[in-house]
């Protein structure tokens, strides 16, 4: 869009009076984002209405993304650079004495996510919006998004992040395009004209108020939009009978417990604990998301027999998976359609991509439970697997009844939703090329086989916008600088910096720009913690959720190793390193609670062991969320990427760091085995079991701990000093950690994969010290990055999974 600074000053100091009602003198941090943001929404309506104006017109086929999360961060100088005004912005405040960093610093980030799966959804919708592809988002508007980590005498404490404290600037609500979502009851089955009738009666209603936020495509004046929804009560808002008689809890009862529909979203990330709460979640936003869906396509007047031609439903991970009976619901019971034509159509429209193939984060909920909640939803399930099961039988399966039931939807009082949403969908993907694999050959072989058309990969990417443009501005300028700026739209040809990754010119820059990142971070560490980091050691950092399989614990050992090596001879010639850390544990989850606490008492004891001499540094940064990614991202030099292979799908993380510039040490895990084709194993440093070894070991159980801690007097050294008093707490303290690798067996490999990790982490020791062919490996690594765009992805799903390309 095109302003002048001297209309946008003139703007802003308006928008100050009309929506805070000051002038710039009185005004304060927060009246100043408020007044900013609004201003830039404004600017962007034009475009949003032309958008849907437009979409309406073009008769293309609708994108609808369901997802329990969209983790999008703060928008302000994202929208700001999409729209093209970022600098003339900056100029005008500027000239009111007003710094945009500052201002854009205290907007509220959304975490309506725990991790990659949010994340990935929010990227995606970036890249929608950017490619021009009619994508709609569709989630929760959760009041409190994931909780907010404080750590505590080194102990992880949840706060409620109350992101919605003052207001959302970016949200329109639209309570006229409210719908009903209707829980609990009966279903009375009637006969007509030799039809059945389903009439659902006795049911508790909740309405789902739509919340919409722009979704600004970069410089192309296109808006998609977010639609995130919110439970409120139909009518009553409280109980006057209660309230007369002073039975004050008991009178807003009704409107609370409707309301905590939408209140919190679950801290969980890859675990599902079957909670009565989360599936009236998922089904509030199926239900609402489906029902406008089917509304709106009914007023472009096409018949929705041809539903499927103009509109895809995406489902992230198996969580809307209701999305499957809820269409037919309403094609069946609303619509009139017979069961064959409604199967149909909803095949057709959905499809559904696989995040994990741990079994704790495969959804199974409970009949019982089904049954009670969203009695017509369980009766179409069961009519779904009934006719899944005959044909089964009728085909290749014929009086197998073993295979049945394992591939069943419903078995042990249990419905399971990957495989309701493998047989109710047209599309099955994974998202890298092992994970498909292993979905193919493993985890759901038997359904590949009856239907491998379905299956398919699709590789993660990350928005580079945000990753790189927007997160690392220098960087940005000194790529545009030399290969000029078309990277931007065309992210591939950030290959072209190959040319200089000799050039000691280039390489310099490169380095300058790293250490600028770096000591920006090292002051925020001693502003916010009063430590002192070496901006000149390796900042090697691991940020992600805490997690078993993505053994934080491997990391750990690691350090311990190093420093007992230094104790030993003080005078070891070992590269300063700084360990960083950051990530949230799930409030259940007690051994991931005590790897946090095991970082920072590690932490406690080598920071203040003068007789190491600074060489090790180790840091657990609070809070983890897309704001710190943003400052940790630019700042790394190495990056943490080593899950026990075959665990991590894809990570994207790993393609974050690499875009820039860190160097990568990494499992054959996930998109980590596509990184490392493309750079080449001289840009990245590989260790650890392969694939095939994991699942070798998994299978015949050929592995034994206990061995490998008697054989390895570095590592028995390490878990020793977990249990004797060695750390800065109580002897039993970790007992848990070191009981989960030596009592159960080290069921992530820590134990087998840590001699090879302490060869990488030499090598990369070695490395570091030669800053010419270290840089040379981080602008080989920020060059193929553009691969791993998400505009790649979502192109690659656009044509073969949507048809809208
Ligand atoms: C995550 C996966 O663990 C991660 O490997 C992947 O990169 C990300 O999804 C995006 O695809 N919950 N979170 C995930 O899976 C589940 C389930």
């Amino acid at each position: 869009m095109r302003v002048n600074k001297d209309q946008f000053i003139e703007d802003f100091v308006n928008k100050l009076v009309s929506k805070r009602g000051k002038k710039i003198k009185e005004a304060n941090l927060l009246d100043k984002y408020y007044a900013l943001a609004s201003l830039t929404r404004d600017y962007i309506a034009e475009y949003w209405v032309n958008t849907n104006e437009r979409y309406l017109k073009d008769n293309k086929k609708q994108i609808y993304y369901f997802s329990m999360e969209f983790l999008i961060g703060k928008l302000l100088i994202s929208n700001l650079m999409s729209l093209g005004i970022k600098e003339v912005c900056e100029d005008g405040l500027k000239d009111l004495g007003l710094d945009l960093n500052e201002i854009a610093e205290i907007e509220k980030e959304p975490g309506l996510g725990n991790g990659g799966l949010g994340r990935l959804a929010a990227c995606f919708s970036d890249s929608m919006a950017t490619l021009g592809i009619p994508g709609y988002g569709v989630g929760i508007r959760y009041k409190y998004g994931l909780f907010q980590q404080k750590i505590m005498e080194g102990y992880q404490e949840e706060f409620p992040d109350q992101w919605l404290k003052y207001e959302n600037a970016w949200e329109i609500k639209r309570p006229s395009e409210s719908v009903e979502v209707k829980f609990g009851g009966n279903v009375i089955i009637t006969q007509k004209d030799n039809r059945l009738k389903f009439v659902h009666e006795n049911y508790e209603s909740i309405l789902a108020v739509p919340y919409d936020i722009p979704i600004v495509g970069y410089k192309n004046n296109i808006v998609n939009t977010l639609r995130l929804l919110s439970a409120e009560v139909m009518d009553k808002e409280f109980d006057y009978y209660h309230f007369n008689k002073g039975e004050y809890t008991k009178a807003f009862e009704d409107k609370y417990n409707t309301e905590a529909i939408s209140y919190v979203l679950y801290p969980d990330d890859s675990y599902e604990k079957g909670k009565i709460l989360r599936l009236k979640q998922e089904y509030f936003l199926v239900s609402s998301g489906v029902q406008s869906i089917v509304e709106s396509f009914k007023k472009s007047g096409k018949h929705l027999k041809e539903f499927y031609k103009y509109v895809s439903i995406h489902i992230n991970d198996t969580h809307p998976a209701l999305a499957i009976p809820e269409l037919i619901r309403i094609l069946i019971d609303e619509e009139g359609f017979g069961w064959d034509e409604a199967w149909k159509i909803t095949k057709h429209t959905i499809s559904y991509t696989n995040h994990t193939i741990m079994a704790e984060a495969l959804e199974k909920w409970n009949v019982d439970m089904i049954k009670k909640f969203l009695p017509r939803i369980f009766m179409i399930i069961e009519e779904i697997n009934e006719r899944f099961c005959k044909e089964l039988w009728n085909t290749k399966y014929n009086g197998d009844f073993d295979k049945i039931s394992e591939m069943a939807i419903i078995a042990d009082n249990q419905i399971k939703m990957a495989h309701l949403a493998i047989v109710g969908s047209h599309s099955i993907n994974g998202v890298a090329k092992l994970h498909t694999e292993i979905l193919k050959r493993k985890e759901l072989k038997e359904f590949y086989n009856i239907y491998p058309e379905k299956f398919n990969n699709k590789t993660n990417g990350i928005s580079h916008r945000r990753w790189l443009l927007k997160c690392n501005p220098k960087l940005a300028s000194v790529i545009s600088e030399y290969i000029g700026p078309s990277w931007i739209d065309s992210p591939e040809s950030l290959m072209n910096l190959l040319e200089f990754k000799k050039d000691p010119c280039f390489k310099e820059k490169i380095y300058k720009i790293k250490q600028y990142n770096k000591n920006k971070f090292a002051n925020m560490v001693k502003e916010k913690y009063s430590i002192e980091i070496n901006p000149n050691s390796i900042f090697d950092i691991q940020a992600k959720r805490i997690h078993e399989y993505k053994r934080q614990v491997l990391n750990v050992f690691h350090i311990m190793h190093l420093y007992n090596k230094l104790l030993e001879n003080p005078n070891l010639d070992i590269y300063p390193r700084t360990f960083i850390f950051a990530g949230k544990a799930a409030p259940g989850y007690y051994i991931a609670k005590e790897t946090i606490k095991l970082i920072n008492s590690l932490g406690k004891k080598i920071n203040n062991d003068y007789r190491i001499k600074d060489k090790l540094k180790v840091l657990f940064i609070e809070d983890y969320n897309i704001t710190l990614a943003e400052l940790l991202m630019p700042a790394a030099d190495v990056s943490e990427q080593i899950s026990t292979t075959t665990k991590e799908a894809s990570g994207t993380g790993n393609m974050k760091f690499m875009m820039n510039g860190a160097i990568t040490i990494a499992t054959l895990d996930g998109a980590n085995i596509e990184i490392a084709n493309e750079v080449g194993e001289d840009n990245i440093i590989i260790f650890g079991l392969k694939a095939k070894e994991v699942l070798e070991i998994y299978k015949n159980n050929t592995h034994n701990s206990i061995d490998i801690y008697n054989e390895d007097i570095r590592l028995k050294t390490v878990m020793d000093e977990l249990i004797n008093g060695f750390l800065p707490v109580s002897m039993d303290e970790f007992k848990g950690i070191y009981d989960s690798l030596l009592k159960d067996n080290d069921k992530y490999l820590v134990l087998k994969d840590f001699c090879d990790y302490v060869r990488a982490q030499e090598k990369i020791d070695k490395l570091y010290r030669n800053k010419s062919k270290w840089l040379e490996m981080s602008v080989t690594n920020i060059a193929y990055s553009g691969k791993f765009s998400s505009d790649k992805t979502i192109e690659e799903y656009a044509k073969e999974i949507w048809g809208a390309l």
